[in-house]
């Protein structure tokens, strides 16, 4: 039997960073005197760290200078990182660690998608980065989401098609990605907002995994398996 790639993002879906994010870029907003809400912050979910500076000056309509702009990148992330430092397992979100290690029972395999620059750093400090079989993240791709580029070179890095890929996402960005490469979409978060995926779980506690034995059996995104 054709193994299967599970995809996993990583902000939002494996560990709660998403939450880091938004408190860095509120500084920076704040600083520029731009208001910089909750609601906000979603258009900024899975997007690159340069695309959600040029997303938060828009909102200002603030033009800048690249040498400012440059300024303000490398202040967001030294202080996203500060955020980071003592991090370890406690911070992987509840449920995703039996989800990861039932996947691995099942001799399946496991990528990481992600958006995030600094990925390796998180699986390293989490203690998670052996369960993956391969890493595609900020630093592998050029085109961010939506466009479903870091999918795609996740799923051929395992060598597996992408109907036989399913998708783990917090984004609206990153559930687009997912459905424009065929892959088979799980919105992890609120439903309302994810209801593009083609399943929805608020988090990973309500994931039961005959969920995810279901999306081993061959091609369940035709409609076999759920
Ligand atoms: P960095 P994901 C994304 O990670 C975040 O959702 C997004 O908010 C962030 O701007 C982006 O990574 C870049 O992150 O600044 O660390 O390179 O959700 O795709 O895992
Ligand atoms: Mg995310």
């Amino acid at each position: 039997m054709n193994k299967k790639a599970f995809i996993f993002d990583l902000d939002g879906v494996i560990v709660d960073t998403a939450k880091y994010h938004f408190l860095a870029w509120q500084k920076i907003a704040s600083q520029l005197g731009i208001e910089f809400t909750p609601e906000h912050n979603e258009h900024l979910k899975g997007v690159s760290r340069v695309r959600s500076l040029d997303i938060i000056l828009e909102l200002g309509k603030i033009k800048a200078t690249q040498e400012d702009k440059n300024k303000w990148l490398i202040q967001k992330n030294e202080d996203y990182l500060s955020y980071l430092v003592d991090m370890d397992q406690s911070e992987i979100l509840p449920g995703v660690f039996h989800i990861l290690e039932f996947i691995k029972e099942k001799n399946q395999l496991i990528a990481l998608g992600s958006a995030s620059k600094n990925a390796r750093p998180i699986l390293e400090k989490t203690g998670i980065l052996p369960l993956f079989d391969a890493i595609v993240d900020g630093n592998d791709v050029s085109n961010a989401k939506p466009d479903p580029e870091v999918f795609l070179r996740a799923a051929r890095l395992l060598n597996t098609s992408n109907e036989n890929s399913i998708v783990f996402e917090d984004s609206v960005a990153g559930i687009q990605a997912a459905n424009t490469a065929n892959m088979v979409s799980v919105g992890i978060g609120d439903k309302k907002i994810l209801h593009e995926a083609k399943y929805n779980f608020s988090d990973f506690t309500f994931m039961d995994v005959s969920f995810i034995e279901a999306l081993c059996l061959p091609n369940p995104s035709k409609g076999g398996a759920l």
